[in-house]
């Protein structure tokens, strides 16, 4: 029988490919910058992660000598018979291409026996996750190549050089570079290759594991414990481009309540309700400012789910209202896990609606949690999340203000849970094997959908595990680092990759979760935090408190300079996040998002960018009094002392133990708001804008800040520019007139200017 060549066929946005051996691909179209692959029978499968549908596009597919071309304006795409392909920019240069030789496996010069020698001594074996794999994608690597993404791993922002499973894990040793696996699966990766920038999504929720350059300097990989092999390529212009494209495609992160950006604070376990009186009383006394409390797993009654602890918590409610009435929000944790307790409603009502995951015996699955012997709700069901949203009415109605899911993974403590147990995909049988790396995305799905509709704010979820995807329900953490310099230094990296991969709203536990923290460490890390977007200090039972009076002078005085000072930045981290959820920008950012063209900063992990106006280069070392700080191009402006710096060069800055070093960058300009202890739903009466050289411009967005009115289009906009010595602030909008400042201020260096608004315009009244 002889082969037929390659062909082509052009349906609508899909080409379908036929091998010469009759197999099959479909390159679907999404957009010029986004064409996803996978076999022709996987198109019509639901996507937990992708929101965006195919646009029209203009678009050609061509088959020439045997091998198929896919051009779009901004992605060309080759498909050659023996099933390779080639992915290069709108100029014909490589982006993604196929590696064509053997793998070169990793030589561990290890023998058989001597794997259970190591073993004795407790080393862990290396697991080959490639060997089980379904399908492998290899492609060539680049000398110069460099990655991003792939949301919360361990290690450095350039993720070049080391692999990653995704595989959402619980695991509570101290997390280094060599962890391959934590809490969450965002299979996003962006490479810059001799500059040009492009994105890889695969979208298989299955255990995956991305092998960039370890094995070999000569290729990266991806491979998949189960198929299909479905991923998305990713084009644009600027690295910038190809994330806000990736941020459209998954969904970006919905706009959140203003409080959520203050300060929070929290601890495994305060105790009871004098407790938690006392705590908020303190951050009052000690003029610290703070905006939330949070009641970790000991509130419940036996760590029942939806309970309180009758002796701890007599009356939730009313402590939630004396906790309202000082300024603090309450927020509540929630496991996943329910105890299997007969005669406890919560368990009760969910065997007999039949939401819990099953054994494939068809019995209710069982594994043990701090509640003890526990259920797990099927979140993949559409009655679970349902019925799960029910149950936060407990919570909703006596006031709490946001919920902390935990333990999503999902955890287990009696061994892992077998991969055939019954989960649910979107109503249909699966298994746990599929759906495990889905159950915090369905969890926090739920609880977005409960509190949306029962308080008729904007949902404020914290989720530990997470999918690609997840950001637009629910904030994230990065699970339990520890009181330790190596994970301050971390922390940049772990953030700016979330934000990269989708999630703005991000935070790590400032201060260290596990070990005891130090006077220094806390300092550092409340300052190397201050523009973490979840800003927020949690601690372990059994290590040293962390309320920031405990350690005397200077840290308290510290502490409070930076809670005060994070005050004055929400309204500029707010307008970041409406331009987050508008335009798929991240809030904090590494360097090479904006200056991806500069060899220099691929490998910054100790500066990080917030928006484009502000450079902040906080000390993560012990000791350390001044630190090297890279500044790229354009001038800067030293946040504290007014001097200008050329940028393009790398400078030592004096980081006395109360000094963050910040910069502003020339030609931008930041709103900054008044003093605060707490917020409130009142608006702020007065906005600064403070400007960094001597023209500027800038966009500020003002809302309600806690529900949907802004949909309506209840928001306000405001065009500020300083440019030869004068401002001129205009209302682009004015959908919320109860909103508008009476009197803005323009700062630009030692000059300050006052405007009031006058019949719906901004006169400028004053100048000193
Ligand atoms: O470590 O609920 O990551 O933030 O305080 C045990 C208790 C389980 C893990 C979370 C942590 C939380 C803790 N939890």
């Amino acid at each position: 029988m002889s082969e037929k060549p390659l062909s082509a066929q052009t349906n609508q946005n899909t080409v379908q490919i036929t091998f010469p051996d009759q197999t099959q691909l479909a390159l679907q179209v999404f957009s010029d910058a986004i064409i996803r692959v996978c076999p022709i029978d996987a198109l019509p499968a639901a996507s937990y992660a992708v929101v965006a549908k195919p646009q029209p596009t203009q678009f050609t597919a061509t088959v020439k000598n045997g091998v198929a071309a896919i051009n779009t304006a901004a992605l060309h795409v080759k498909v050659y018979p023996d099933h390779h392909m080639d992915v290069f920019d709108q100029n014909d240069r490589e982006l993604i291409m196929d590696y064509r030789g053997q793998r070169q496996p990793l030589n561990r010069d290890l023998a058989a026996d001597e794997t259970s020698l190591l073993e004795e001594e407790g080393h862990a074996g290396h697991e080959e996750i490639d060997a089980t794999a379904a399908l492998t994608l290899t492609k060539q690597l680049d000398p110069d190549e460099a990655f991003y993404g792939l949301g919360d791993k361990t290690g450095f922002m350039n993720k070049r050089g080391y692999e990653y499973e995704n595989w959402n894990t619980d695991d509570p040793a101290p997390q280094m570079e060599n962890f391959t696996r934590l809490y969450k699966s965002i299979p996003v990766l962006y490479g810059l290759r001799q500059g040009r920038p492009y994105g890889l999504f695969f979208d298989n929720p299955y255990r995956s594991h991305v092998d960039l350059g370890k094995e070999s300097p000569a290729y990266y990989s991806y491979s998949v414990v189960h198929g299909p092999l479905n991923y998305y390529i990713i084009g644009g212009h600027r690295l910038a481009d190809v994330v806000a494209n990736y941020a459209h495609l998954t969904g970006t992160v919905p706009l959140p309540q203003r409080w959520t950006l203050g300060y929070q604070h929290s601890r495994y376990g305060y105790q009871d309700a004098p407790e938690m009186i006392q705590i908020a009383d303190g951050f009052r006394q000690h003029d610290l400012p703070c905006d939330a409390l949070y009641f970790d797993i000991d509130y419940m009654h036996g760590y029942r789910v939806f309970t309180w602890d009758p002796g701890r918590y007599p009356d939730p409610k009313k402590l939630i209202a004396q906790l309202h009435e000082k300024g603090f929000k309450a927020v509540t944790i929630i496991d996943p896990g329910v105890k299997k307790d007969p005669g406890y409603t919560v368990y009760d009502d969910g065997k007999k609606h039949k939401v819990f995951v099953k054994t494939p015996a068809g019995k209710n699955y069982v594994n043990r949690v701090w509640p003890g012997r526990t259920v797990y709700p099927d979140f993949g069901k559409p009655k679970t999340r349902q019925w799960w949203g029910q149950c936060h009415l407990a919570l909703t109605k006596i006031g709490v203000d946001g919920i902390w899911n935990d333990m999503n993974e999902p955890a287990s403590f009696d061994g892992p849970i077998p991969d055939d147990t019954v989960f649910s995909d979107n109503g249909k049988k699966s298994t746990h094997a599929k759906m495990h790396n889905l159950y915090g995305h369905n969890m926090s799905h739920a609880t977005y959908d409960a509190l949306k509709e029962q308080t008729g704010r904007r949902p404020f979820v914290i989720t530990r595990a997470a999918y690609a995807g997840t950001q637009r329900y629910a904030t994230v953490w990065t699970g339990d680092n520890h009181s330790l310099w190596a994970h301050l230094q971390m922390m940049i990296p772990q953030l700016c990759n979330h934000s990269m991969s989708g999630f703005s709203f991000a935070g790590t536990d400032l201060g260290g979760f596990g070990s005891d923290t130090t006077p220094e460490l806390l300092t550092r890390w409340i300052e190397a935090g201050l523009f973490s977007p979840l800003f927020r200090n949690h601690s372990a039972l059994g290590t040293r408190r962390q309320e920031p009076w405990l350690f005397g002078e200077p840290t308290l005085s510290i502490y409070r300079k930076y809670l005060k000072l994070r005050y004055r930045f929400i309204p500029y981290l707010y307008d970041l996040f409406a331009l987050a959820q508008s335009a798929g920008k991240p809030v904090m950012r590494p360097l090479v998002y904006d200056f991806d063209e500069d060899r220099q900063v691929y490998d910054i992990d100790d500066e990080y960018l917030i928006g484009d106006a502000l450079l902040a280069a906080p000390v993560v070392t012990k000791g350390k009094t001044s630190r090297l700080v890279y500044l790229p191009a354009g001038q800067w402006i030293d946040f504290w002392t007014g001097k200008v710096i050329p940028g393009e060069q790398e400078i030592r800055a004096a980081a006395p133990l109360d000094t963050l070093p910040l910069y502003g960058r020339v030609g931008t300009m930041i709103p900054w708001g008044p003093a605060h202890q707490f917020l409130t739903d009142e608006p702020d009466q007065t906005m600064t804008f403070k400007v960094f050289g001597d023209t500027a411009s800038y966009d500020h967005y003002q809302d309600d800040g806690y529900d949907f009115a802004y949909q309506k289009g209840e928001f306000n906009q405001y065009h500020v520019t300083f440019a030869q010595g004068k401002p001129a602030v205009t209302l682009t909008t004015a959908g919320y007139p109860a909103g508008l400042y009476p009197e803005i201020t323009v700062a630009a260096g030692d000059q300050t200017f006052a405007l009031q608004l006058e019949n719906g315009k901004y006169q400028l009244i004053d100048k000193n």
